[in-house]
């Protein structure tokens, strides 16, 4: 006799919850990390995993299944065919081909577009209503590149941008003030990697604006040492790579923090990569996808905050999109 027998199967309610269907393109280690942050945060009732490789993607599956024993109930399925990725309310994509030595970063990307063009106009086609949210590198041009080639309006694709970088920002700047990282106010935002820029004029903790009085009783807040500090936040990517090989935890995190904001709806105000065009005195014409303070909810990018910023963080930023505007361009999309 099974066990359910004598339990009353008839829904409770009439009204069924319509479920939320993710799909993580690429089960790589950023992937997976994703995959998993998603899972122990119960953000959505189906996952979908598509990798090129049938034996890993498999074998990532079943593991994750195996613990269904400890987890809220979700439905795991994979395949390499996107067809899998059917009806999902978000696609997130980490597939990417890894630079090779001696490999130019224009060579490597040109490999990505191509990667792109396999893996984008599928995912469209199979989930006209999606959310694209890019985390593949370079991840500010790849977004440009999945918005050309989805069709999608502006408003639903998205870089995971600088999410990561401006918590690798807070976390140092928490463990110098030694106070929790959730109360550190402060963005990254412009190229997700080396030319980031930090925007120290908004830094608060806890609401309160903390700079200048850092800078009056800490000789160790100079304009130099702030730029170290910027640059030990870019130079901590590539020490986890030299260590572990490559980053996860982080990136799973950040991720998964963009996805509860927006399929939850929860309209927080994340960097992230958006059409900076027009932001700034960015020209309307450089079609480049940048970090800027966006609203996130349900319907994608609902808003983009025009942030104050001081002369120097301008240009910065004016610097980063002309030089990703330049690149941009040779892909002739
Ligand atoms: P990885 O472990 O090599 O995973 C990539 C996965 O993509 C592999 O499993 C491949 O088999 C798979 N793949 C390749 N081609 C296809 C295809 N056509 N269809 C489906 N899957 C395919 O790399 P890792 O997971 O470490 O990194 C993935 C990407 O994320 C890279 O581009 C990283 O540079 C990027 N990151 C971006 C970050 C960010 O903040 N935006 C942070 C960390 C990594």
């Amino acid at each position: 006799r099974p066990v359910t027998d004598g339990m009353d199967s008839t829904p409770t309610s009439h009204h069924r919850r319509r479920l939320t269907k993710v799909s993580v393109i690429g089960a790589g280690n950023v992937g997976m990390a994703i995959a998993q942050t998603i899972l122990t945060r119960d953000l959505a009732d189906e996952i979908a995993l598509v990798d090129a490789l049938p034996d890993k993607l498999r074998g990532e599956m079943l593991d994750l299944q195996h613990a269904a024993a400890f987890l809220p109930r979700t439905r795991l399925v994979s395949d390499t065919d996107m067809s899998v990725t059917r009806g999902s309310d978000l696609a997130i994509v980490t597939a990417g081909a890894r630079q090779i030595l001696g490999e130019t970063r224009l060579n490597l990307l040109q490999r990505n577009v191509a990667l792109f063009r396999k893996i984008v106009p599928p995912l469209a086609e199979h989930s006209p209503d999606a959310i694209l949210l890019i985390v593949s590198n370079p991840v500010d041009v790849l977004t440009y590149v999945a918005w050309k080639l989805s069709g999608f309006p502006v408003s639903r694709v998205i870089g995971s941008g600088t999410n990561l970088d401006s918590s690798r920002f807070r976390f140092l700047l928490a463990e110098h003030l030694d106070v929790n990282a959730q109360d550190v106010n402060a963005y990254m935002v412009g190229e997700h990697g080396d030319s980031s820029v930090a925007v120290w004029s908004t830094l608060s903790v806890a609401g309160m604006p903390v700079l200048k009085s850092l800078q009056e009783s800490h000789s160790s807040f100079g304009e130099e040492a702030l730029e170290g500090i910027r640059r030990a936040v870019v130079d901590s990517a590539y020490e986890v790579i030299g260590l572990k090989g490559y980053t996860s935890w982080a990136i799973g995190y950040s991720v998964a923090n963009l996805v509860s904001s927006l399929l939850r709806d929860q309209r927080r105000i994340h960097p992230v990569s958006v059409l900076a065009a027009g932001f700034h005195g960015i020209p309307d014409y450089h079609e480049v996808f940048l970090s800027l303070p966006a609203r996130l909810g349900r319907a994608g990018v609902l808003g983009v905050a025009d942030m104050e910023l001081t002369d120097e963080e301008t240009r910065r930023l004016r610097r980063s999109a002309k030089t990703l505007w330049e690149n941009t361009r040779l892909l002739g999309l």
